[in-house]
């Protein structure tokens, strides 16, 4: 039977062979730290050797899209899905499109959703994919041409049984309708193979919204645990796009003062605070506009600063919402300096190893992506749930219902974060022995 002496044994194993993967190992040092004692006290655990098989993944699917554009070029992009674990369900996670993208990438955002689905408490296993196509630019024609380009090498790997892709960085509503009127024509099959869908076509309510407001849901549990509330705080929100801007419109109709919001040019600066109006006006146009953020400079929404982050402000909490590593530590630092003393993670591992460190070695509260932004994944369960009945649910339930899947992980996390004798919660092996104890049983009772 197979001990762990320490969780550096199966990380050197991994990082043998996956050197190169470095934000993937990233993701998988994290949890390693927080689950090995858990294992080790667990003699099913060991037998059945789960957490070196819940570190890889079960299948990467690799494929080459040669596509011809509007102007009939041809153009070549790579593509992928990593099917990382089905114990819980169909694979389950969104697909990117971004020229960042690239295995290591794809493969620890994988990893992440196996454990952020447990989390949700509904059936669903982890995956995610994407290409490194950049839509930047782009004309509506050629977005179009390249998710059907895309969808038919995919489609023969998904299904509503199978694997469920939904959006992320890049790919929303509109990408989302295309892949799925593709998929649809070559399979002959109206299945809710895709979440994110658009209402008229088996889309849920609240699914647009639910990463963002679910972000701020988890917040309210987070105040409420520590004897406060989010009205009169300032926040300080990074990116601009699906994530960050419903996060920033929750936090300010509950009374926070949202004073940024970011994009990979630079800066949005509002001293007084957004004004749920002009966050609607973002929500709106953000897709149609080269720069959203410059536009509402131009509209006297706040000062546009070339190349700038949030993370020198002065605020109470900080919500990264754009992509991964991007609060290092000395934006940490910054952040401490400042008087920020809570910060949840509205994106993927937007925080670096070191920033993480430094959060828990000054008692800032401190809330992985894993956990506080889980609301996305979770409407997308209760979307395919609608299309397996074919039905269309209330969306001031699914609201209701997204607020307490957000607060029932806030008090797992809770349980399990809380250390001896202290009252510091660490939410992060929090939600990591949580979610860990729910996949290793299903993968035990699944056998080998
Ligand atoms: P969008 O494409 O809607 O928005 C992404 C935003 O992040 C844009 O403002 C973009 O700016 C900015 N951004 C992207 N890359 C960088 C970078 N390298 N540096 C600074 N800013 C950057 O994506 P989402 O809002 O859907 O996703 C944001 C994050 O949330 C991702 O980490 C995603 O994985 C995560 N997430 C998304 C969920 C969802 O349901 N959509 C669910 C859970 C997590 P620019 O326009 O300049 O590129
Ligand atoms: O990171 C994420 O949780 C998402 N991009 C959403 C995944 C989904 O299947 O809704």
């Amino acid at each position: 039977m197979k001990q762990l002496s320490n969780f550096d044994e199966i990380y050197q194993f991994l990082a043998t062979r996956f050197g190169n993967e470095k934000e993937y190992l990233q993701a998988v040092h994290e949890v390693l730290h927080d689950i090995v004692p858990i294992y080790n006290a667990n003699e099913q655990y060991k037998a059945f050797d789960v957490v070196r098989r819940l570190c890889l993944p079960e299948r990467i699917i690799y494929f080459t899209i040669s596509w011809s554009n509007s102007d009939g070029d041809v153009e070549v992009n790579q593509g992928w899905r990593v099917q990382h674990n089905s114990n819980m369900g169909p694979y389950k996670g969104g697909l990117r499109f971004h020229p960042s993208v690239n295995v290591s990438v794809l493969k620890f955002l994988a990893f992440e959703q196996c454990f952020k689905n447990a989390l949700t408490g509904l059936p669903m296993g982890g995956g995610k994919g994407g290409s490194d196509f950049n839509p930047r630019g782009r004309s509506d024609r050629d977005i179009m041409l390249f998710c059907q380009a895309f969808m038919r090498e995919l489609q023969r790997h998904i299904g509503a049984n199978t694997d469920v892709p939904a959006g992320d960085i890049n790919v929303g509503a509109r990408e989302i309708g295309y892949l799925y009127g593709e998929y649809r024509r070559l399979n002959n099959k109206f299945e809710g193979v895709l979440t994110g869908k658009g209402l008229e076509f088996g889309g849920s309510y609240v699914r647009t919204e639910a990463t963002g407001f679910g972000l701020v849901y988890f917040l309210d549990a987070v105040c409420a645990e520590h004897d406060t509330h989010i009205e009169g705080k300032t926040v300080v929100v990074s990116g601009a796009g699906n994530v960050a801007l419903h996060a920033a419109l929750k936090a300010t109709q509950k009374g926070a003062k949202v004073i940024s919001l970011s994009n990979s040019r630079g800066l949005l600066h509002n001293e007084a605070g957004l004004s749920e109006s002009d966050i609607n006006y973002a929500i709106e146009q953000h897709t149609a506009s080269d720069n959203i953020l410059r536009d509402m400079d131009s509209k006297k929404m706040g000062q546009w600063h070339e190349n700038k982050t949030p993370w020198n402000l002065p605020c109470d909490i900080a919500l990264p919402c754009a992509t991964q590593n991007e609060l290092h530590e000395t934006d940490a630092e910054a952040l401490i300096e400042n008087g920020c003393t809570m910060v949840l993670e509205g994106a993927n591992m937007p925080c670096t190893n070191k920033a993480q460190s430094l959060f828990s070695k000054h008692r800032i509260t401190y809330v992985p992506g894993k956990a506080s932004n889980a609301g996305g994944v979770a409407l997308s369960g209760l979307e395919m749930s609608q299309n397996a009945m074919f039905s269309q649910r209330d969306p001031k339930l699914l609201d209701e219902e997204l607020n307490d899947i957000m607060k029932h992980i806030h008090s797992l996390c809770v349980a399990e974060g809380k250390e001896n004798g202290d009252d510091y919660i660490n939410y992060m092996k929090g939600a990591n022995i949580a979610a860990f104890r729910r996949l290793a049983d299903a993968m035990v009772a699944q056998g080998i």
